[in-house]
């Protein structure tokens, strides 16, 4: 894949600031991907399409998870939780990208799932870490990222599930999924 061609590609569907902020997470993911023994070039490709469905009207997204493989659960929550594994379907369509490793990770980077690939852990950490982002308590996963990527993922699926939960918001299934698993590899059964 023409990385050049690929980015000026996704520009066009996105803000400027998102565009940014994809070219960052693409950086931090290839840093990653060095570090933990990943393809490089997958988690590249990855992370430049991982939100170029953001934007999508909502109708859109919404007639393609109904009438796709996607999970049709999808649809009873937040639209945010969408842009993920819609892009997982078009970009197959519209790039010609089929590769289940990358479409995966592009598909869960949201939510996470359990038993997440290495691949899927890269662009899920790369995501939430890239350096626009300012979360609380973003140092101490920058911090883990850089020594074990399982506990820096189980670190963004905290604080997320934390900050859903803070305004009140409703948490999708994968959501806890990845939560729970990357507990359980960390700390064991309980
Ligand atoms: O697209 P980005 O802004 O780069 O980041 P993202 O795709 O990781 O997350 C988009 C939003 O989705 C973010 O505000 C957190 C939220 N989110 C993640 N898991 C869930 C969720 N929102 C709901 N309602 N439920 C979830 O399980
Ligand atoms: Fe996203
Ligand atoms: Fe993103």
């Amino acid at each position: 894949m023409n990385k050049k061609d690929a980015l000026a590609f996704v520009e066009n569907y996105l803000t400027k600031e998102r565009f940014e902020h994809t070219k960052r997470v693409a950086e931090t993911a290839v840093v990653l991907a060095n570090q933990y023994h990943v393809s490089e070039e997958n988690a590249e490709i990855a992370s430049i399409f991982h939100d170029y469905c953001k934007y999508r009207p909502l109708e859109e997204m919404k007639r393609i998870i109904q009438t796709t493989y996607l999970p049709k659960d999808l649809l009873l929550y937040h639209h945010e939780l969408w842009h993920g594994p819609v892009a997982s379907v078009k970009i197959e369509e519209e790039y010609g990208i089929a590769d289940d490793e990358i479409k995966s990770a592009i598909y869960y980077h949201t939510t996470g799932r359990a038993n997440m690939s290495d691949l899927e852990l890269v662009v899920f950490v790369a995501d939430y870490i890239e350096p626009g982002r300012n979360f609380p308590g973003l140092d101490e996963v920058r911090e883990m990222a850089k020594k074990d990527l399982i506990r820096a993922a189980w670190m963004v699926s905290r604080n997320t599930i934390q900050y859903l939960m803070q305004k009140n918001n409703r948490i999708y299934p994968d959501t806890f999924y990845a939560y729970n698993d990357l507990t359980r590899l960390i700390h064991g059964g309980n």
